[in-house]
């Protein structure tokens, strides 16, 4: 798939051929750089020199790059406090609740953020031109990044009218250009808002995705708002899992419906749902047994916890929350179309965003499903859920 659309991709270059980013250097690369320092990019300050000189008439790219502020210092998790000018400008144009959290997502995220400013810096030093080489291994490096394919190609074909443009010729335009295109990419119209009550949600996923430990942080939230939740642990599959749940509800202040080990998952539901109307709860949320979203008799007892719960509570289940853990990178994607098939989803909930490098699957789930983020897990305390803002999430992976 990736080299049809290598081979695509120069079919349309050659379509282009107008473009001037995309035809040979006028000059030869090596008037414009020594090969000796073909591996570094060109410095700003030297680029700017050649160009006032008149002595000769530079590449195309040297007046774009004349013109361009200076790339920005490469970022990483250690030094990530220290903000270039541009970045410290951007920061002040935004509202100081919202900068804190722009902070946060970037020191969680610092791994997939160090993925794509690494992959940026190798990229502007191995090609001292945009032209059809860097292209590809834009592509190649959008791909690597757990956008997939799929999403990969569509952001870069998002982006030939910027090559039209010029608007890739230095890091910060690049970072500019991906950012406004994933941020297209990633905003979805608002969730609509549930007045139910209780709102009922069912959280469903593979095992050891993180619904558990969600369902706490969810639960967390609502106490914090001054909403009273209840918890219903439906997984009587795993020995421990009701107790983990019960624990989970001590801490937080939520009361838990369970029953022994190996009830009917769905019965326990309907109990639970009895106990949510009686006790006249704002939030309910309902655990279930980690699956294999290939099993199909495992995706049938979702099916029934569904149908049971619609029973009781005509209406019920007002979200269906799939929990996508982000380090099983590309392998989300397919779990979010099975799931959506069997039980149909209101929205995802990307969990373990800190520590991996697998960030960048964020994308590919929305675009190639179309289903909403709704939350983001990015650690394993009961703060460590945010509600997903597209902008914090570009920034913090690009900005
Ligand atoms: N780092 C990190 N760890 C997380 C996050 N969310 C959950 N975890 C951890 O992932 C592990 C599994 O979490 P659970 O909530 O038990 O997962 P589950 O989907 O309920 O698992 P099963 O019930 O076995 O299917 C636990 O160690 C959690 O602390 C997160 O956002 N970041
Ligand atoms: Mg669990």
């Amino acid at each position: 798939m990736v080299r049809w659309f290598r081979r695509k991709t120069k079919a349309e270059v050659a379509r282009e051929a107008e473009v001037p980013e995309l035809r040979e250097p006028e000059a030869e690369p090596g008037e414009a750089a020594e090969p000796a320092e073909a591996a570094a990019p060109p410095e700003p300050a030297d680029i700017q020199a050649e160009a006032s000189s008149g002595a000769e008439e530079p590449p195309l790219e040297a007046h774009i790059e004349a013109e361009a502020p200076a790339p920005a210092a490469l970022q990483t998790p250690e030094d990530e406090e220290v903000l270039s000018p541009e970045e410290e400008a951007r920061l002040a144009e935004v509202p100081e609740a919202r900068r804190g959290l722009f902070r946060r997502f970037r020191e969680r995220l610092g791994r997939t953020r160090k993925t794509f400013l690494d992959g940026f810096d190798l990229l502007f030093a191995k090609h001292p031109f945009v032209d059809e080489a860097f292209l590809e291994d834009l592509e190649e490096l959008l791909i690597t990044a757990d956008l997939g394919v799929e999403t990969a190609l569509s952001l870069m074909s998002a982006m030939q009218e910027r090559v039209r443009r010029r608007e890739l010729s230095n890091v910060e335009r690049l970072k500019a250009a991906l950012k406004t295109e994933m941020l297209e990419m990633l905003t979805s119209a608002p969730a609509p808002r549930i007045t139910a009550r209780p709102k009922v949600v069912l959280m469903v996923g593979v095992n050891g995705v993180g619904k558990t430990t969600t369902i706490a942080k969810l639960a967390h939230r609502d106490r914090a708002a001054g909403r009273q939740p209840l918890l219903i642990a439906a997984d009587t599959f795993r020995a421990a899992a009701a107790e983990q749940l019960e624990i989970w509800g001590q801490r937080v202040g939520a009361p838990v419906i369970r029953q022994h080990h190996g009830a009917d998952p769905a019965a326990v539901v309907f109990d639970g749902l009895s106990a949510a109307l009686s006790r006249g709860v704002d939030t309910v949320y309902i655990d279930t047994a980690g699956r294999l979203h290939t099993k199909v008799n495992l995706m049938e007892e979702l099916k029934k916890i569904h149908r049971t719960t619609a029973k009781k509570l005509p209406g019920a289940p007002h979200e269906v929350l799939l929990v996508l853990d982000a380090t099983t990178g590309q392998n989300a994607v397919s779990q979010a179309r099975l799931f959506q098939e069997a039980v149909g989803l209101t929205g995802i909930v990307l969990t373990k965003l800190d520590g991996t490098a697998k960030g960048g699957v964020a994308l590919a789930v929305v675009h190639e499903t179309g289903i909403p983020l709704r939350f983001l897990g990015v650690g394993e305390g009961l703060e460590d859920l945010k509600p997903f803002d597209p902008e914090a999430f570009v920034e913090a992976i690009l900005g």
